[in-house]
């Protein structure tokens, strides 16, 4: 396939690198016309904007083309160590505007646009976001590969090219309705794809011993069902360095196996089925955020990303180094994202052994020395189980591996901890039971030589919770790292007029060294510059405003009001239900009259929930039935106001982000991993109300607890409250809670659907509630008053948007990366070559 190579003529013209493409606007105008004029084939009776937005984009490809050859290269002579960042998911978003961004293109794009009476904003926007991911888990590897190459560090991320995204949200008479997101639609001109490195993988058939005699013990897995797995890369560009990285995505193909068996012998239908078996696996997205459903498919997906990856660096390898891997270790690192590709630990020991001949302990301490394991989350439902029924049918191979491991592990254990049966159980690979599973947390811990959680506190309570025994066995492989977020899109990109005053006051040094944003700390008290601040602030919310109006078909015009936003997955630990009820109290004020130093506000909400997560689901209805109700209310005019906003997206988030002022980051402590959403706030200059939970604890300790809005129980506190917990009895003396729940209760919110929301009253009225809202809303509601006051307050809270921007250095992705590398990767940069 595709691998023939020249035979007869001798193409040196054709092989030798082209010169470097203009970076002008003419150079730039020319690109444009041509790409939409050849390239596209389309002339003057095109009005589509789609075929400007991909003539634009091609332009701006053709620029990172070279550099992308131009960095492999480098890598390849400097024969460096590299990682991979192996991840199932990667929420990307929109590639135009970074690019452009991180080329330094931004200007001559203006000036070329301007010349063809184009306009850039209305192209940009016709691009679909890449969806490829649920939310934080698959927004941090979109921002660590970004991160990666602005720092020039050889790392690649291994992804899989869902055909479908995250699923599009409508709301439908308050309720959630999901639609399909076919994001390629209209194709997608940053993906190259490279049929000449597919790779097979298989699933199924049975295993035995292999009867060639020069390889006794040798087991041999066959009678398979193969799948073709084919890369498509996308470039990763870094900021202003020549360097651009790459992002391979896996799409399953069938192979043409099929033709001959079944299909000759008349069984079409069984051959067209085994076809799409192959076809679906990189078909959808699974659109649950805090929890395995436990599919099938979902596994097969999980196999076919490990394998696939894996194949592809042992083939660059064996290209390279022929069959001698003892450098193997020293060259090459993977990273998990969380457990879901955990089983690339049983399968690079199965390619070591069964595929390159090494024996198990020569193959285990490689992988034992390249495989490393990022944890997010301590909500035990989302820890990844899998029936061993399903693994001995699906992948009869790697589950005699995973045994194996499990084998010898539990000897490392018994021998340390001799007679200890309960820790034996504790700690084993497989779970006992009705049904037996694997544990893929557990495979991961013992199968990396680190382990991280992704906040100071996360990490703690994975060390002395969660995976205590690990770490009393290894406490060595134990780190944190803080997360982060790209400054490049978070804030140069997003909030250009921001990020412009910023350069005016301390130089544009900050975009790839965010540390630097401390020095804008005296700035705060420059009454001139705060008037430019907020300013700006005040036009981000009159974007945010036509954002709302577009999206909801309204005309909000408003932007004096506080605006004050949760954006998120809809989840109960994040409790957007918290923030409902106090909705609900601030709308009983309002009818109480009780309107003493009123700050106006405005409540958005933004979110997805997981398709099968009922109550999540429930709670969206409330928002939209509370905010219905007190819309429609001319009391509430101009005090109150609250939106639900559709099909939150990262393309939201960078008009939502600039615009906000209060930043709601309220889930029950001990439950957040991290968090980052809360940095993008900050960030652009809103201020924090929250817990002490994941990273909020940091931004608060850089910040400085007089600029953040804290409340509520720490992760200790809800620990400790769990066996005497008695909302009952909270909710009888608290007088607001008292009324809030009578406003819900007398079904006043529900009068179309009585009943609809007895499940969430129950929950909160429950001694077993395990976000404990009721306990914690006397705390936000003083906490919402302190944040009301601070807001009516226009120059103090100027100052303290300014101390939050200064303070949000540490939460660079730049940062995090570094960490990554400096401790886990031990990669050295590698600078690009300059393009011709
Ligand atoms: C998030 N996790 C954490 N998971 O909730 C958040 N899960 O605190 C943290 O900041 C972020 O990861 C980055 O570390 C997720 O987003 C998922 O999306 C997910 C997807 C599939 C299965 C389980």
């Amino acid at each position: 396939m595709l691998t023939r190579k020249f035979k007869t003529s001798n193409p040196t013209e054709l092989l030798t690198e082209m010169p470097g493409l203009g970076m002008k606007a003419k150079h730039l105008c020319a690109d444009i016309r041509r790409h939409f004029n050849c390239t596209l084939g389309r002339g003057r009776d095109c009005r589509s904007v789609h075929y400007a937005y991909s003539a634009l984009a091609l332009t701006v490809r053709d620029r990172l083309m070279e550099r992308w050859r131009n960095t492999e290269y480098a890598y390849h002579q400097a024969d460096c160590r590299r990682t991979y960042y192996l991840s199932l998911e990667f929420l990307l978003g929109r590639a135009l505007s970074n690019a452009m961004l991180n080329l330094g293109l931004e200007e001559p794009i203006h000036q070329a646009l301007n010349e063809l009476g184009l306009d850039l904003e209305e192209l940009a926007d016709s691009e679909f976001d890449a969806g490829l991911g649920n939310g934080g888990l698959g927004r941090l590897a979109a921002c660590f590969i970004d991160s990666c190459a602005t720092l020039q560090l050889p790392v690649m991320g291994y992804g899989i090219r869902y055909e479908y995204g995250m699923f599009r949200q409508m709301i439908v008479n308050g309720y959630q309705v999901e639609e399909p997101d076919h994001w390629l639609r209209n194709g997608h001109v940053w993906e190259q794809e490279r049929p000449e490195l597919t790779v097979r993988v298989k699933f199924g058939g049975r295993t035995e011993f292999s009867n060639d005699a020069s390889r006794p013990g040798q087991v041999v897995w066959l009678d398979t069902d193969d799948v073709l797995a084919v890369p498509f890369d996308i470039p990763v560009p870094g900021y202003r360095n020549g360097t651009v990285n790459t992002l391979r995505l896996w799409k399953s193909a069938a192979t043409d196996e099929f033709k001959l068996g079944e299909f000759n012998a008349g069984d079409y239908a069984e051959s067209v089925r085994a076809k799409n078996l192959a076809e679906n696996i990189s078909m959808v997205l699974y659109p649950n955020d805090a929890s395995e459903n436990g599919k099938e498919l979902r596994l097969r997906q999980q196999y076919f990303l490990a394998s696939a990856s894996l194949q592809d660096v042992l083939r660059r390898w064996v290209a390279d180094h022929g069959e001698d891997f003892s450098a193997f270790a020293a060259k090459n690192c993977f990273q998990l994202n969380d457990t879901h590709p955990t089983i690339a630990v049983a399968e690079l020991m199965r390619l070591f052994i069964d595929e390159h001949g090494l024996n198990w302990n020569e193959a285990w301490a490689i992988t034992n020395r390249t495989m490393a394991y990022t944890n997010h989350t301590l909500l035990p439902e989302a820890l990844e189980k899998w029936p061993v029924r399903l693994f001995r049918q699906m992948l009869p191979r790697l589950l005699e591996i995973i045994f194996e491991i499990n084998a010898r592990f539990l000897g490392e254990v018994a021998a340390r901890w001799p007679g200890d049966i309960d820790r034996l159980a504790r700690m084993s690979l497989i779970e006992e039971g009705h049904e037996q599973q694997v544990r893929m947390a557990y495979l991961a811990i013992v199968g990396s030589f680190s382990i991280n959680g992704v906040a100071a506190l996360h990490s703690d309570l994975l060390k002395h919770g969660l995976f205590k025994d690990f770490h009393e066995l290894w406490p060595e492989r134990f780190n944190n790292k803080t997360n982060g977020i790209t400054p490049r899109r978070w804030l140069a990109a997003c909030n250009p007029e921001l990020a412009g005053l910023i350069s005016e006051a301390i130089g544009d040094k900050w975009i790839a060294d965010l540390t630097r944003l401390a020095d804008l700390r005296p700035f705060a008290e420059d009454a001139a510059f705060r008037q430019r601040w907020m300013a700006i602030k005040r036009r981000n919310k009159e974007r945010l405003l036509d954002f709302k109006n577009r999206e909801l078909g309204l005309n909000l015009v408003n932007p004096d009001l506080m605006f004050d936003v949760q954006v998120k997955r809809i989840h109960e630990y994040k409790r957007q239900l918290l923030n409902v009820l106090h909705v609900i109290h601030l709308f009983d004020r309002i009818k109480r009259g009780d309107l003493q130093d009123w700050t106006p506000r405005c409540v958005l909400f933004g979110g997805k929930a997981a398709p099968g997560y009922v109550m999540a689901k429930r709670i969206i209805k409330l928002i939209n039935n509370v905010a219905g109700t007190i819309n429609g209310d001319p009391e509430m005019n101009d005090r109150l106001c609250v939106l639900f906003l559709p099909n939150y997206r990262v393309t939201a988030m960078e008009v939502i982000c600039p615009g906000t002022d209060l930043s709601e980051q309220i889930s029950t402590a001990g439950k957040e991993a991290s968090g980052t959403g809360n940095m993008k706030f900050m960030m652009n200059g809103a201020l924090t109300i929250g817990t002490l939970d994941g990273a909020n604890i940091e931004i608060r300790e850089e910040v400085g607890e007089e600029n953040f809005f804290l409340f509520g129980l720490t992760a200790e506190e809800v620990e400790r409250r769990r066996s005497n917990y008695d909302p009952g009895a909270i909710i009888e003396t608290n007088e607001e809670l008292k009324r809030v729940m009578g406003l819900l209760e007398s079904g006043f919110f529900s009068r179309f659907e009585p009943g609809i929301f007895d499940p969430i009253i129950e929950s909160i009225r429950s001694p077993h509630d395990p976000w404990m809202t009721a306990a914690d809303f006397p705390g936000y509601v003083e906490a919402q008053k302190a944040a009301a006051a601070a807001f009516s307050d226009k120059e103090r809270w100027a100052r303290m948007s300014i101390l939050n921007t200064a303070a949000s250095g540490k939460f660079s992705t730049d940062r995090t990366i570094a960490e990554y590398n400096r401790e886990i990767w031990k990669l050295t940069p590698i600078p690009a070559l300059p393009v011709k």
